[in-house]
């Protein structure tokens, strides 16, 4: 370990300071020749922890899972092998706004101008097609020349990755990590915040003032920006003054509170929750806050709401036949709530149409299980201090429809999408809030992508309990278009995660057949504070929701529209 040597600042000192300033605590990394001195330097910072992960898909998964607890992470990994890898992390981060800072180690600058061939390229001497690339998926790139220029550099990245909430990228070459660089200057000059333009602030409430004038019922829509903006205090401040419903899409499970009287459930079409979709369609006014509707939210596009949409965002907000721009969510959010009249007829009609709670049957302990019953011993498991992680498949559709309570966390990656991305985003997140109870809902095909960093869970002993529901195969592919691709090779999953252990570990692997055995394992899991704790829960392979079934009727016909406006009929 290189300590800082006295006297000598460098750019990797430089780097490693403005990530402790900017809030980031640990830093996922996998090393590589273009990496090694910079890790030296943020490995010597007091206040920056190491993280290492098995490889540079679940580092930059791990590090977008981070941000998701911290507000803000950083991914460090070696030229081209590992930051082709780390880009599909970094996407994510990019479509589901976290400022990800994404972290390169480059090759020597003199290579370049000396036409040398190196390893871990393209095998052409031309070194800036990583810094290109990164340009696409990244509100900003920067590749540092010369040692001069690193400041200037990484603070630009920096900010724009915390004021626009999207992944950075900063490229190092390996022989600048180590070169001297002066000192940087006081931090507010990167975090200090954008507030709204005070003229467009003032003209936005007028002209919120006039869409909402006459409207008898209005609805409130939230979707994840809201959480990504940090504005949910003010939102609830917002609807507690609008007196209206609150529907919540999806991707926005867990921003608002499901036990306030205000909420109407989750509005997801033909897929939603208790009167959210009757509530969407019956409104004549609706208020979306970061809201973000794609075919996946909007089922197919068949739950696009039809009626001229106020929407707020994060950093603008736009009417039918108006825009303001540096209008800051949150703020807009406040200032709203002091001007708005009071109006719960949309409330009162929720009264009427709000559907009875289910029957939750309780399976007997030999009895097969059931995903009914996992979703039933999975609700009975949440309290305040869980943060569930819900995987793309079935496992989306089972996580939406929990009742969370209050102070209950809720992450699911909807946009981006990427099977296996729960496990090391659980990780990641976990690291930074050990204080609460990090769950797990994920298929069996999802976790075979990512199934490696159930091992950094055991290294840093790291308590997360995870559910693995083995139906065999990819079924929410099967439900949008079936094929022999949807098959895939069944695995002993509690063994795997006993085979991490080696020698040191102590992760506990089970496997669930009847109700009794997962009562049992989620008791074992709760009790286990050492490592993580698998359970592979065996279902029948056609014991699905019926809600993937029908979204998934609904999403294969968007994929299937045939081409539109084709000039020349074949
Ligand atoms: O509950 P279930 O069986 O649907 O979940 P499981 O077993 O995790 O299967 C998920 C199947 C799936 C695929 C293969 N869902 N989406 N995909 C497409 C896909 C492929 N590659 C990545 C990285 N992400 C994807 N979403
Ligand atoms: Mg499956």
């Amino acid at each position: 370990m290189a300590a800082q040597q006295k006297g000598k600042f460098t750019v990797g000192d430089y780097l490693a300071q403005r990530l402790a300033e900017v809030g980031v605590r640990h830093h996922f990394v996998v090393p590589g020749d273009y990496n090694l001195i910079l890790l030296d330097k943020l490995q010597a910072h007091p206040d920056l922890k190491e993280v290492g992960c098995a490889n540079e898909l679940n580092c930059s998964l791990a590090a977008e899972g981070y941000a998701r607890a911290n507000g803000v992470s950083a991914c460090v990994v070696t030229y081209s092998v590992g930051a082709l890898s780390a880009f599909n992390g970094t996407g994510s981060a990019y479509a589901e706004n976290l400022p990800l800072i994404l972290i390169s180690g480059s090759p020597n600058t003199n290579d370049s101008a000396q036409y040398h061939i190196l390893h871990h390229t393209l095998g052409h001497p031309d070194y800036t097609y990583q810094y290109e690339m990164a340009k696409k998926i990244t509100c900003c790139a920067v590749s540092v020349p010369r040692a001069i220029d690193a400041p200037r550099l990484i603070d630009r990245a920096l900010r724009a990755a915390i004021l626009a909430r999207k992944p950075c990228y900063i490229e190092i070459p390996t022989n600048l990590a180590g070169a001297t660089c002066v000192r940087p200057g006081p931090i507010s000059a990167v975090t200090d915040p954008i507030t709204s333009d005070k003229n467009a602030l003032e003209a936005a409430a007028t002209c919120a003032s006039e869409y909402l004038d006459g409207k008898l019922k209005p609805v409130i829509l939230v979707g994840p920006k809201l959480g990504r903006a940090g504005a949910e205090k003010e939102l609830l401040q917002f609807a507690e003054a609008m007196g209206c419903a609150v529907a919540l899409q999806p991707a926005a499970k867990g921003m608002f509170p499901e036990d306030h009287k205000q909420f109407v459930g989750i509005f997801w079409g033909q897929v939603s929750s208790d009167a959210a979709d009757s509530m969407v369609h019956w409104a004549d006014a609706m208020i979306c806050v970061g809201t973000i509707f794609n075919d996946y939210s909007t089922v197919g596009w068949t739950a696009v709401p039809d009626i001229p949409l106020m929407s707020i965002d994060m950093d603008h907000v736009t009417f039918p036949g108006a825009h303001f721009s540096r209008v800051r969510m949150g703020e807009f959010l406040s200032h709203l709530a002091t001007q708005v009249t009071f109006n719960e007829t949309t409330m009162i009609e929720y009264k009427r149409l709000k559907p009875d709670p289910p029957h939750v049957h309780t399976a007997a302990r030999e009895d097969a299980l059931t995903r009914k019953e996992i979703s039933r011993q999975v609700q009975e498991l949440l309290t305040d201090k869980t943060s569930l992680f819900v995987d793309t498949g079935d496992s989306w559709f089972n996580g939406i429809q929990l009742k969370l309570p209050p102070g209950a966390k809720f992450e699911i990656e909807m946009q981006w999408g990427h099977i296996g991305w729960s496990i090391p985003a659980a990780f990641g997140y976990a690291l930074r809030h050990p204080d609460r109870h990090t769950i797990v809902l994920i298929g069996d095909g999802s976790f075979q992508v990512t199934a490696q960093e159930v091992s950094q869970m055991v290294r840093y002993k790291v308590p997360i309990t995870i559910l693995l529901i083995n139906n065999r195969g990819y079924t929410i592919e099967v439900e949008i278009h079936d094929g022999s691709y949807n098959k895939i090779k069944n695995w002993d999953y509690a063994m795997l995660v006993q085979a991490f252990n080696s020698t040191d570990g102590r992760a506990k692997g089970l496997l669930a057949n009847t109700a009794g055995e997962l009562t049992d394992a989620i008791k074992t899991a709760s009790e286990h504070k050492e490592g993580p704790t698998l359970i592979e829960c065996t279902i029948d392979q056609d014991d699905c929701s019926k809600e993937l079934i029908t979204w998934g009727h609904y999403v294969a016909a968007a994929n299937a529209r045939p081409p539109r406006n084709m000039s020349v009929q074949e």
